[in-house]
């Protein structure tokens, strides 16, 4: 009984029915991950950088407690500058729901409705995972890869985060994490973390050929791509680290925790770096749109060649 709380835009729904390209857009980067007004530009331009390569992008959120898939641009605006809107991750749906909110949704809360509706590929910026401040801090969007059969493009995770913990868990889980043209895990800001892929593939096609192997199994969890930031704008450790050190320390003297430890580190790394670490976020999340739509279009293609 999905289909009573969504609303499909007219175009969605015409792309669905049609079985052309698509990928998932998250809205918790809106609500939650940037500030205004770069979100709302950031929402565009990814959308713009999905449709350039050919694909139809179909942005996930919560508007009047309805979950949305194609959002336009008065209602983006809205979203964007929402007063108190809430993070959706699985969780938060039904809180959304009966109290008729507005939501940006996470990684797994926008995984949770693209696979209602068969959308197969999703680009986001960073994945949650295990936190390094509290004890029990993991993200929900583990769990969501664990049991999510889709293509999830990101730029690795922060360094915010323990890396080597949420690996060990993505492992457990049996997700793969691709390195895309890398046999280092990327670390979000930057290209290194000092941690392997568990494969490197190089090609969108490669990628769509790993993912059908991995579901042809009868595995159900997802399949991870990690596209590093270009490298111009990579962070250097020596600089971005420290201030990630520092940013996670203001967060524990703070008291932050829970859903509200991410934004926070974001809003503080931001401050301290003096806006470096903004842009680099802009400019990954474009990459990855970008992929994303790539692989959409070879997926579509090889669906193609399968029905015929
Ligand atoms: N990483 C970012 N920016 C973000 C997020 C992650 O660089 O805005 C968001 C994503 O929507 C992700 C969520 O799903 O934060 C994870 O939150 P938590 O750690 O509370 O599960
Ligand atoms: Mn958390």
């Amino acid at each position: 009984m999905f289909s009573k709380h969504i609303r499909i835009s007219l175009e969605i729904t015409h792309v669905l029915d049609l079985s052309l390209p698509i990928v998932a857009l998250e809205s918790t980067v809106i609500t939650h991950g940037l500030p205004i007004p770069q979100n709302m530009d950031l929402a565009r331009d990814m959308e713009a950088k999905v449709r350039k390569q050919g694909a139809t992008p179909a942005t996930v959120a919560l508007l009047d407690g309805r979950i949305r898939i194609g959002i336009n641009d008065e209602e983006l605006e809205r979203l964007a500058n929402a007063k108190d809107p809430v993070k959706v991750s699985r969780r938060d749906f039904a809180k959304a729901i009966v109290k008729k909110l507005d939501g940006g949704t996470t990684v797994a809360g926008t995984m949770l409705v693209a696979q209602q509706v068969g959308i197969k590929v999703f680009a986001t910026g960073g994945i949650g995972g295990v936190h390094r401040e509290g004890h029990m801090d993991i993200s929900t969007d583990l769990q969501a890869l664990a049991d999510t059969p889709m293509i999830v493009v990101c730029a690795g995770a922060k360094s915010i985060l323990d890396l080597p913990a949420t690996l060990e868990y993505l492992e457990t889980m049996a997700v793969p994490v691709v390195g895309y043209g890398t046999d280092e895990f990327p670390a979000f800001f930057s290209r290194k973390s000092g941690s392997n892929v568990s494969v490197r593939l190089n090609s969108p096609e490669e990628i769509v050929a790993f993912a059908k192997a991995h579901w042809d199994l009868g595995l159900k969890s997802a399949v991870l791509v990690t596209n590093p930031i270009p490298e111009k704008h990579s962070l250097d450790d020596g600089f971005i680290n420290p201030i990630i050190t520092q940013a996670s320390q203001d967060a524990q003297n703070r008291g932050i925790h829970g859903q509200a430890l991410t934004p926070f580190l974001l809003a503080r790394i931001n401050e301290l770096s003096g806006g470096r670490s903004l842009k680099s976020n802009l400019v990954l999340l474009h990459n990855n749109a970008t992929l994303a739509a790539k692989i959409a279009k070879v997926m579509t293609q090889a669906k193609g060649r399968k029905i015929a």
